[in-house]
């Protein structure tokens, strides 16, 4: 059986994975303002694949018997200033969420819970690649400065992303 603390702090997971679906939409909707139309759909994959994310540990949780309770969502920022603004703010909250699944593996580690422990290691792989793929594009944005050719660039090379979540995962 799942402990309460797990149970409680796989909660709070679901919420952050939820606001980083809401995060990430309202970056959508800014690019989209801004005619990058190619960051706003790398944004969309993005927020579909944070509530694969989300919806990951809520099937967990249910599988272990546990409760969920969703909370209020947070409202994210919605003015971004320009794309490197925007990707730096996703790399440090990418950097947040890396905390806080650690924070989770220690708390399963603790709780000598090993189901729980094997479940959270494809997010601790998973948080490596997500920083990783966000990280480079804030080095290619703050390669090309202001240069509008090299931004609709990383534009174009962007908008190739889609998101599908993996057949046998959710
Ligand atoms: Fe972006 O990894 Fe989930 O939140």
């Amino acid at each position: 059986m799942i402990s309460k603390k797990l149970i409680k702090a796989i909660n709070e997971q679901i919420n952050k994975e939820l606001f980083s679906e809401y995060l990430y939409i309202s970056m959508q909707a800014w690019f989209a303002n801004q005619n990058l139309d190619g960051m706003a759909a790398w944004m969309d994959a993005q927020g579909k694949e944070e509530r694969f994310h989300a919806m990951k540990f809520f099937n967990y949780l249910i599988e272990r018997g546990g409760k969920v309770e969703l909370k209020a969502i947070a409202t994210p920022t919605v003015e971004f200033d320009n794309p490197l603004k925007a990707f730096k703010m996703a790399l440090e909250h990418e950097q947040f969420i890396t905390k806080s699944i650690n924070e989770l593996m220690d708390l399963a580690i603790k709780e000598n819970d090993h189901a729980t422990r094997s479940f959270l290691q494809w997010y601790v792989d998973e948080q490596v690649e997500e920083e990783a793929s966000v990280d480079r594009i804030v080095n290619m944005l703050k390669m090309v400065g202001e240069n509008g050719h090299g931004i609709m660039m990383i534009d174009r090379e962007l908008g190739q992303r889609t998101f599908s979540a993996p057949a046998t995962e959710e």
